[in-house]
């Protein structure tokens, strides 16, 4: 048996679409010589296997603590039914899946395409390093095939609804996100409005108020970040207004902006981080307190 140690590179090129190339004063990236999907990597354990005619429905959960990744299944569609848990307003079909370190996305496949497939990341490198499954179609044979994906146009107001909200929120928190390069052989620092914790200013709420996030993502990374406790309803993402989308984790593109609303109704101490872990260790936490 192998051990798989990560290995860390100064120029590792990011993955996950919304980020720029790196400037040339940024720190370390982390890396994978290996992935796994279901604790087994492309080519080991059982195939996910299936009928023409069946509907399948996937429950979907990065449970990276650093990428953001991109999956397909060539031929075929994800109905996005629900998503970190919650049905979303309007199911819709997306060839590629963004999901976000934390993510979860359920969606409906419809096996109408037989053959025997690779379900994998977009990202070639990764997938012939592991990560993907295979499905296999009944009385299907051959080496698992894979098709190049189209290019991933994730987007979640496919599955929100139009909206024009009148309602104000009773209070509002600006978070800014901005990135302090670590330089060669340095780790980057992570500050939410020029603040790295434990030093970033608690928000303090009030329970039973509803109240509104800004993420302003000033930096060249995307951000998966996360609130403890509370689900948050997505209302503008990129300058499009929505509604009816509840998550926890929302990646936030480079240098975009996503606005979402939540009730504080959980009261105690409650963590806001980005879930990549190695922006959270580097700073990019806060705690949201109830007054
Ligand atoms: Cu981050």
């Amino acid at each position: 048996m192998h051990q798989w140690e990560p290995y860390y590179s100064a120029s590792m090129e990011e993955s996950d679409e919304g980020s720029a190339p790196p400037p040339p004063n940024n720190g370390l990236e982390v890396g994978y010589r290996a992935f796994s999907f279901n604790d087994k990597a492309l080519g080991h354990g059982e195939p996910i296997r299936v009928r023409q005619g069946d509907r399948v429905l996937f429950h979907f959960l990065n449970s990276s603590a650093t990428e953001t990744v991109n999956v397909a299944l060539p031929l075929h569609q994800f109905e996005v039914v629900a998503l970190d848990g919650n049905p979303v307003p309007q199911s819709q079909k997306v060839k590629v899946l963004q999901v976000g370190a934390a993510e979860r996305v359920d969606a409906i496949v419809s096996m109408d395409s037989p053959g025997v497939w690779i379900l994998g990341t977009t990202d070639d490198d990764d997938r012939k390093h592991g990560f993907g499954v295979v499905v296999e179609y009944a009385n299907q044979k051959g080496a698992p095939q894979w098709t190049r994906a189209e290019k991933p146009n994730w987007d979640y107001t496919l599955f929100g609804q139009e909206t024009n909200r009148v309602v104000a929120p009773d209070g509002q928190f600006d978070l800014v996100f901005k990135k302090i390069p670590g330089g060669h052989g340095g780790f980057n620092r992570w500050t939410i409005n020029g603040k790295s914790y434990p030093h970033t200013d608690p928000m303090m709420v009030h329970a039973g108020k509803r109240y509104r996030m800004i993420f302003r993502n000033e930096s060249d990374d995307a951000h998966p970040v996360h609130l403890h406790r509370h689900s948050f309803e997505l209302t503008k993402v990129y300058g499009k207004a929505t509604s009816g989308i509840l998550k926890d984790t929302v990646v936030v593109n480079a240098n975009k902006i996503i606005e979402v609303d939540f009730t504080a109704d959980n009261p105690g101490n409650t963590l806001f981080h980005c879930h990549q872990q190695l922006h959270m260790d580097f700073g990019f936490m806060a705690l949201m307190k109830y007054a």
